[in-house]
């Protein structure tokens, strides 16, 4: 149990509310790890895989109405709704709270409670936040262990602190009726029900990591931020890192641990994390990033030796796969693994060709970070690393180039706000439609993008040694449909540049969005693009870019009195250059 009271008659008013049969607090050891696999393998709740090929390694299969994040039920319950935004849901918070909280009387009965303590970011560091979630799946808990510091160290630090985000959780009856993912920033307190799947249960995640803290980073002046973290090492071992934010399911996980073409001999990319990154000013008034996550939960498709074989080396084993399909002697097997046939689909059913997809495709693994053959030892310094360059990008099939620098911090602001992309399988509803998503915040904003986007802006007041800014995009198709960019290990000749620019050794050519790289400064070395691709890859098509920009003066609008005069500033500025 354990010494603060205001965690203990919490739980206590928990139990009262959702009557489960006992009461586990989590300590983290491998001891209640083995003993929670046991009861899931009982209960269905896991299914061994291949134990020579995968020792250690579990599939789950979610309700098959339960397999990505609901963004139509998903609410932020500030109290006055114009700070939740238009980019929110919002309930007022007694509404919420009176609402939910009929849905979990009682929804533990026969059920034990898990108490989960847990640290957002290494354990001793300032920068890292504790969380206490309480939930009624196994699942969930196996699942946090690997995605955050769980269990007794996180419990000290709580009692040290004396504060914690309240996070409860119920799988409740899974129906997508009775299913809401509550937020209250002003509270610190999330409240979820009715699904199991991760974004919407691993409430350390996107509930917490994202949409909680990134409220609690604007009044304490840092940033929680959708971004992997990368460190790039010349052969001269020297290192710079990179935060990049690219919405769900664009290659995140890809290019955190990327593996540099043959051409980039001594080069190499470490791996600090895949998905969340927390920034704060250091003294020395550059930005410092943590990862808050202690592991992966990547989607599975088109994932391959090809791809990422990093992520595929670290899946062999201790992983828990989540709505993959099955090979005949039991391996996990996904679209675009590369490797053998599948036997049974995501729904355990026998796999039949045209009956759809095999592996659903938001399927995901759960791995610990340290597994990556390209873990950066530096994912658990205290005070984080230094970032050199923050980088967006979005997944546009036409328009938007391979790569542009920003001119200034603010630039950056606004051609983060004005990202773009094409809609992914992360999250249900339509997939391929191009919609805005802010900095790829657009599901994970705790607060009103208009005030998001001032105290980015913000940061140029407290600091003249902040990262560079830049623009990318993998995703450019040609008249055919075929990507024009090789992508995965060859983004890596992006980065270069970026670095290169970076430190000014790399050169660009002025356009009215942002430097472009000259011809000769992208290194194409044994890569089998031709001069005319390559050229479309980086050209600025004025026409193109007018009407893009019109399109965002009207998204920005619709933020009305609130969008910073900042914002507007360099709107009017980039609109007046390409005039
Ligand atoms: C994720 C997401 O799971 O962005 O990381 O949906
Ligand atoms: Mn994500």
């Amino acid at each position: 149990m354990t010494t603060n009271m205001a965690l203990k008659a919490w739980v206590e008013e928990v139990a009262s509310l959702t009557q489960p049969e006992t009461i586990h607090w989590c300590t983290g050891s491998d001891a209640e790890n083995q003993e929670l696999v046991r009861q899931m393998l009982g209960s269905g709740d896991l299914i061994a895989l291949n134990t020579e090929t995968h020792p250690n390694c579990y599939l789950h299969r979610s309700d098959p109405s339960d397999v990505a994040r609901v963004e139509h039920l998903t609410f932020v319950c500030t109290s006055a709704e114009a700070d939740a935004g238009p980019n929110n849901h919002w309930m007022p918070p007694q509404e919420a709270h009176a609402k939910i909280d009929a849905l979990f009387e009682g929804a533990m009965r026969g059920r034990t409670m898990y108490v989960i303590p847990y640290c957002m970011g290494p354990i001793d560091s300032p920068l890292a936040r504790c969380g206490v979630e309480i939930t009624d799946s196994p699942y969930v808990v196996a699942n946090m262990r690997i995605m955050t510091r769980m269990g007794s160290p996180a419990l000290a630090r709580i009692e040290r602190e004396g504060q914690f985000v309240k996070g409860l959780h119920s799988i409740g009856d899974l129906s997508p009726e009775r299913r809401y993912i509550m937020h209250f920033p002003e509270e610190l307190s999330i409240k979820s029900v009715g699904s199991g799947y991760g974004g919407n249960a691993l409430l350390g995640k996107k509930c917490h990591a994202l949409r909680i803290a990134s409220h609690q980073a604007r009044s304490e002046g840092w940033l929680a931020e959708h971004m992997l973290i990368l460190g790039l090492e010349s052969p001269q071992g020297e290192t710079h890192y990179v935060a990049a934010a690219f919405p769900s399911a664009c290659g995140k996980t890809n290019l955190a641990m990327l593996i540099p073409p043959e051409i980039y001999q001594g080069w190499k990319v470490w791996t600090v994390g895949d998905d969340i990154c927390w920034m704060n000013l250091g003294e020395d008034g550059r930005l410092w990033a943590i990862n808050p996550e202690a592991g992966f939960f990547g989607v599975a498709p088109g994932t391959s030796k090809k791809t990422n074989p990093n992520a595929l080396a670290m899946l062999d084993r201790d992983a828990i796969f989540t709505n993959v399909g099955v090979t005949a002697d039991n391996q996990p097997w996904w679209e675009g693994l590369g490797r053998d046939e599948p036997a049974k689909d995501w729904q355990g059913r026998d796999y039949v060709k045209g009956n759809g997809a095999a592996a659903h495709p938001n399927s995901r693994f759960t791995v610990s970070i340290k597994q990556c053959p390209a873990y950066s030892e530096q994912a658990e310094a205290p005070q984080g690393v230094p970032i050199s360059a923050i980088i967006f990008g979005g997944r546009r099939e036409s328009l938007v180039p391979l790569v542009f620098e920003t001119e200034s911090w603010a630039r950056g602001v606004l051609v983060g706000a004005s990202m773009a992309s094409e809609t992914t399988a992360a999250a249900t509803g339509q997939v391929g439609v191009v919609r805005r998503d802010p900095m790829a915040m657009k599901p994970f904003c705790g607060y009103n993008f208009a005030d998001y986007w001032q105290h980015w802006l913000s940061f140029a007041e407290k600091s003249d040694r902040l990262p560079k800014i830049f623009h990318v995009n993998w995703f450019r198709k040609d008249s055919e449909g075929r990507f024009m960019w090789p992508g995965f290990g060859d983004n890596m000749r992006v980065l270069e540049w970026i670095i290169g620019r970076c430190k000014s050794s790399a050169d660009a050519v002025a356009t009215p969005i942002g430097n472009v790289p000259t011809a000769d400064s992208l290194n194409v070395d044994n890569l089998d693009i031709d001069a005319g691709t390559l050229a479309e890859l980086l050209r600025v098509d004025r026409a193109g870019w007018q009407a893009e920009l019109e399109q965002i003066g009207e998204y920005l609008g619709s933020y009305g009195e609130r969008l910073p005069e900042g914002i507007k500033q360099e709107h009017r500025r980039i609109s007046d250059a390409l005039a």
